[in-house]
């Protein structure tokens, strides 16, 4: 059948079951646009191209689908590139397709000409530009099948105007893809698998340190199991929130910089680590020389290149984390008891419990309390979004997750805008669920054009904005690490949000007394057709507690109290 190159790409992706992309248009992908208003897929219109990569990030984090969008070339492709580095710093998948100026073009800094591929080449995990019609359909279909197997991440597909108007033959979607060197793991060196198993067997004080490989291979209820059956208290990083139960008597929340006092404490005296599906990220080992030191270690992922990247493990297994675990599950015999070690470990959580003062300044309420109170209301049963910053550590540790792909953050790259167009990206996902954006003032600023896109879409997100009116944890930094020199970091100079969520048609409150933060958020869950802005006047100078001091081992952590 012969039809055009743009018509072609929105049949390819009805094929491979894409519901929604987001995107903005352009000149070089007005053939797309034009195939789009006729097209089955739904377009949601973001206000900036950043917007469109988050949201199709936070698409996919919640529905574990692939997340498309759509940018036109030059300016639009590289305003993409900050959500392109979020989703692959995170192992999101994504396939991201922009505009490009026509082949013949090319390299003659045409109008709106960028190298998009030659920029995305190091935060992709492969870029293909489409040079000729008859490879269009082969490369779509192989974008989607490397975003999502092995280890997933970003694909960025650059498509010149003219393949996209240019008629060409279609013959159907190809089941099957046959790419050279790159090979789906199917199995695991059983002979690791076993000596995982004996090691389990014989540790007296063990601890599974989970990521967000958990996550992203479905295996977090066969994680539970081994936890619950061999009676192992689990950590988790912050891409692994969610893939253990917080409120499980096992779970020991999340460990690093702003992890537990006993999540830290419990890997430090730990005599096995079972690492499963995470990368040994600084901010959660803290100085790598001393972590886990009495520890044999563990460390299952699928991809082979982080295994031994930072740090040196003792059973290395590459795998896909649920396979795995269903081979080690099995095989283990339910664990008595480990009371010696529960009871040391009880004694942590009841000695350094995480806990926060009353607020000291009349009309600010402690930022930590607001977060409380919107997980007793949504009764952990709602999709967290969160900016960077303050913000997202106390999402972190004060909403108790219950549930996989329900905690939605930039983890890798820390990106401030993230958790607005987030927000959007999980509700179209999830339009059953509760969606709450967990903000700061300064983030929110970054990416706050996107109201306009969920009044649009009449998506009820609630954004909950801790106003502290600083770039809270740059200050927190500040006054920690440079003896209080607040250089810069003072936005008390704001818009009133409040105003400002009205101007875009979005309803605004603002809260500044502790006993009204109950009332305006149950007032604010009660909104069906609109977002919804709260500006919680949170303490100036409230601080991010416990903390361990880059580059200081996990022992070292201060602050309990805040
Ligand atoms: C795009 C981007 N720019 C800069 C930073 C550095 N940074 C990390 S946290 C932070 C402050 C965030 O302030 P705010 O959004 O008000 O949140 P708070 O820490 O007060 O909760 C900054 C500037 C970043 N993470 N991302």
């Amino acid at each position: 059948m012969r039809m055009k190159g743009a018509e072609v790409l929105l049949r390819c992706l009805k094929e491979e079951g894409v519901e929604v992309i987001f995107g903005y248009p352009g000149g070089a992908v007005l053939p797309i646009y034009d195939a789009l208003y006729s097209s089955e897929v739904k377009h949601v219109l973001v206000r900036h191209e950043q917007g469109a990569a988050h949201a199709a990030d936070a698409y996919a984090r919640v529905s574990g689908k692939v997340g498309v969008c759509l940018a036109t070339s030059g300016p639009g492709a590289t305003n993409l590139v900050t959500g392109i580095a979020t989703a692959y710093m995170d192992s999101v998948p994504l396939v991201a397709f922009t505009g490009q100026v026509a082949t013949h073009l090319i390299g003659r800094d045409a109008f709106q000409e960028a190298d998009i591929t030659g920029i995305t080449l190091p935060i992709t995990k492969h870029n293909y530009l489409v040079k000729r019609s008859e490879d269009l359909v082969r490369i779509i279909k192989e974008a989607f099948y490397i975003a999502r197997t092995n280890r997933p991440g970003p694909v960025v597909v650059d498509l010149p105007r003219d393949i996209m108007e240019r008629e060409m033959e279609f013959n159907g979607y190809p089941e099957e893809v046959n790419l050279r060197g790159y090979r789906v793991l199917k199995s695991c060196n059983m002979g690791q698998v076993l000596l995982a198993v004996e090691a389990i067997r014989q540790a007296e004080r063990p601890v599974i340190y989970a990521g967000g490989g958990v996550i992203s291979s479905g295996a977090s209820e066969v994680l539970q199991e081994l936890a619950i059956k061999m009676k192992i208290p689990v950590a988790t990083t912050l891409m692994g929130i969610g893939c253990f139960p917080e409120t499980h008597y096992l779970s020991l929340g999340m460990l690093g910089m702003h992890g537990t006092r006993y999540a830290n404490y419990a890997v430090s005296e730990s005599d096995l680590i079972i690492a499963v599906g995470v990368r040994f990220d600084d901010r959660v080992t803290g100085k790598i020389t001393s972590f886990a030191p009495h520890a044999k270690v563990i460390h299952i992922d699928i991809d082979a290149a982080e295994i031994g990247k930072n740090f040196g493990v003792d059973i290395p297994i590459v795998g896909d984390v649920k396979q795995v675990l269903e081979e080690i599950v099995p095989r283990l015999e339910p664990r008595e008891k480990f009371s010696e070690w529960h009871r040391v470990i009880d004694r942590w959580k009841e000695e350094f419990p995480l806990t926060y003062s009353e607020s000291r300044e009349p009309g600010r309420i402690k930022p930590q309390y607001v977060v409380e109170q919107i997980y007793y209301a949504t009764q952990g049963n709602a999709i967290i979004t969160t900016e960077v910053g303050q913000n997202q550590m106390w999402a972190s540790q004060f909403y108790k997750f219950t549930r996989p792909r329900t905690f939605i953050t930039s983890g890798g790259l820390g990106t401030m805008g993230f958790g607005l167009p987030a927000a959007i990206g999980a509700k179209i996902a999830r339009p059953d669920m509760t969606v709450i954006d967990i903000a700061g003032d300064g983030s929110i600023q970054m990416n706050i054009q996107e109201l306009c896109t969920a009044v649009e879409q009449r998506l009820p997100i609630v954004i909950c904005i801790l106003n502290n009116q600083y770039l809270g944890m740059v200050r927190q930094w500040q006054e920690l690490f440079f003896g209080g020199r607040y250089s810069y970091t003072d936005i008390s100079l704001q818009p009133d949000f409040v105003k400002l969520a009205e101007a875009y048609g979005a309803i605004g409150m603002r809260v500044k007394e502790a006993q009204d933060v109950a009332p305006a958020l149950r007032e604010a869950f009660s909104v069906t057709d609109r977002p919804v802005v709260i500006d919680f006047w949170v303490e100036r100078e409230a601080n991010v507690f416990p903390m361990v001091p880059p580059g200081e081992s996990l022992y070292n952590m201060l602050g309990g109290e805040e």
